[in-house]
């Protein structure tokens, strides 16, 4: 019973793995560069997207897609940027899947498109081992989830090229330490890169923006 269990969560692995492949491939395709951005509840990944759009959307065209159990209300923010965006409601599922990402880049106009950012649910362990055809994987704590945060969830760090710890505005208030937090990650994954940001006080915002246009030209 235990192996058959063990096969079957393979397989559907594998099956997420094969389409994601195929996503990225359309992606390709196209020119577009996929972003998958992670994170636990409420750290800041909508906010962070919404930034990058404000920066760099008269140089890139770009889409989103709104990851999340339910409601429209991060697609909403974004589509206030008046960019092309597709709401995935999961129900009861706690990630985004390759499938689901699969019908949303369907009707997307991808031909008008450089970059894709990819929302998952904010959830730090369910998206892990699920790929969505993105080229990068980007994970999203922030110091109001306390500085153990991270090494209480290393395998989503293992996966992701770039941590961002934000809100370090408020770190102080909560008495938590935003560089214990990337030196977390940077001890599960020395490869990973390391952002300290607030939206309030403007730090790390240009470099999560160079970030993003670095990995953007690389493909061109
Ligand atoms: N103080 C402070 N607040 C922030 C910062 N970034 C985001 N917030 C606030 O944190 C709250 C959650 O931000 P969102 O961007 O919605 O977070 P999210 O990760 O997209 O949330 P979910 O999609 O619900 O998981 C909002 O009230 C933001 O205004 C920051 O740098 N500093
Ligand atoms: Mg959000």
């Amino acid at each position: 019973m235990h192996d058959l269990r063990v096969e079957v969560g393979y397989d559907v692995l594998q099956a997420n793995e094969a389409l994601a492949e195929k996503n990225r491939r359309l992606l390709d395709g196209f020119g577009v560069t996929g972003f998958n951005i992670m994170g636990a509840i409420g750290s800041g990944k909508t906010t962070l997207i919404e930034l990058a759009v404000e920066k760099l959307g008269d140089k890139y065209g770009i889409g989103a897609i709104a990851g999340d159990i339910v409601a429209d209300i991060d697609a909403d923010r974004f589509r206030l940027h008046d960019i092309p965006t597709i709401s995935l409601n999961t129900g009861r599922e706690c990630h985004l899947d390759a499938h689901l990402v699969e019908h949303a880049i369907e009707q997307m106009p991808l031909d008008n498109m450089d970059i894709l950012f990819m929302e998952n649910v904010g959830n730090l362990i369910c998206p892990t081992d699920y790929s969505l055809g993105e080229h990068h994987r980007v994970v999203v704590v922030s110091v109001s989830e306390g500085d153990d945060m991270v090494k209480k969830h290393p395998m989503i760090f293992k996966t992701c090229s770039l941590v961002i710890v934000n809100k370090v505005d408020i770190a102080e208030a909560v008495d938590v330490d935003a560089d214990k937090m990337a030196d977390d990650a940077l001890g599960i994954n020395p490869r990973i890169g390391a952002l300290k940001t607030s939206k309030i006080t403007g730090e790390g915002i240009d470099d999560w923006i160079k970030f993003i246009e670095v990995n953007v030209n690389a493909r061109r």
